[in-house]
């Protein structure tokens, strides 16, 4: 069982390198941003509540969050671990992670966090909203997602470096070679590779 946390602000690479590390390592990928738009699809009352907040680029309560990782886990009871991306994004969602998977006598190993300037974020975040049909992603919203982040989401990596689990990654430059920083980083503590 191995189960990573891949970090860092909206627009850092996390949904991108997620896609890559999941293939290599078989680990389930959970993406609350993923989950969440399958809600919002699907027209359920969770998606409809979600997207008041996501539209004002505010983060959805965490225990609407907690409440789809727990059940995501109870789904994958065989899995070889997890790569939770965009999660946890506050440190009270840091602590119910924790719980849930002391319960189920596993823990986060590691958490890699990919650093990237404000302005590098705008500019991929908006160029992303030319495409991708996201009504989060323009610049107002973008800038709000930004704050949400500096303010409740940085301390998530407190939270952790405490234990001595976070590795700092530059997340800017091609999207293999920070691919390659981030798989020498597990390959350091596993032998999934
Ligand atoms: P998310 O879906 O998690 O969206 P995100 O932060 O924008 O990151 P994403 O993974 O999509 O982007 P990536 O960096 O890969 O969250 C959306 C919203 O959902 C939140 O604002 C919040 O409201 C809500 N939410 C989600 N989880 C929550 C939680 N746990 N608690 C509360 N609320 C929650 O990529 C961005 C762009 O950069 C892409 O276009 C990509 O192609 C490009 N890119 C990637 N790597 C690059 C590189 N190396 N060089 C150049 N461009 C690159």
């Amino acid at each position: 069982m191995f189960n990573l946390i891949l970090f860092g602000p909206p627009g850092s690479g996390k949904g991108t390198q997620s896609e890559k590390l999941i293939e290599k390592y078989g680990l389930i990928h959970l993406s609350t941003g993923n989950l969440l738009r399958e809600e919002i699809a699907n027209q359920t009352d969770l998606g409809t509540a979600a997207k008041n907040y996501m539209d004002k680029g505010q983060l959805v309560p965490d225990e609407v969050v907690l409440g789809m990782i727990a059940c995501a886990l109870d789904n994958n009871v065989h899995a070889n671990g997890f790569l939770f991306d965009g999660f946890p994004r506050t440190v009270a969602q840091a602590r119910g992670l924790d719980e849930m998977l002391q319960q189920r006598g596993s823990g986060i190993d590691l958490v890699l966090a990919l650093e990237v300037t404000e302005d590098e974020l705008v500019q991929r975040l908006v160029n992303r909203g030319k495409t991708s049909g996201r009504s989060d992603d323009n610049e107002e919203v973008i800038r709000a997602r930004i704050v949400e982040y500096e303010n409740k989401t940085a301390p998530v990596a407190g939270h952790y470096a405490e234990a001595g689990k976070v590795v700092y990654i530059k997340g800017e430059g091609g999207v293999d070679d920070i691919f390659h920083e981030l798989c020498g980083q597990i390959n350091a503590r596993t032998r999934m590779a």
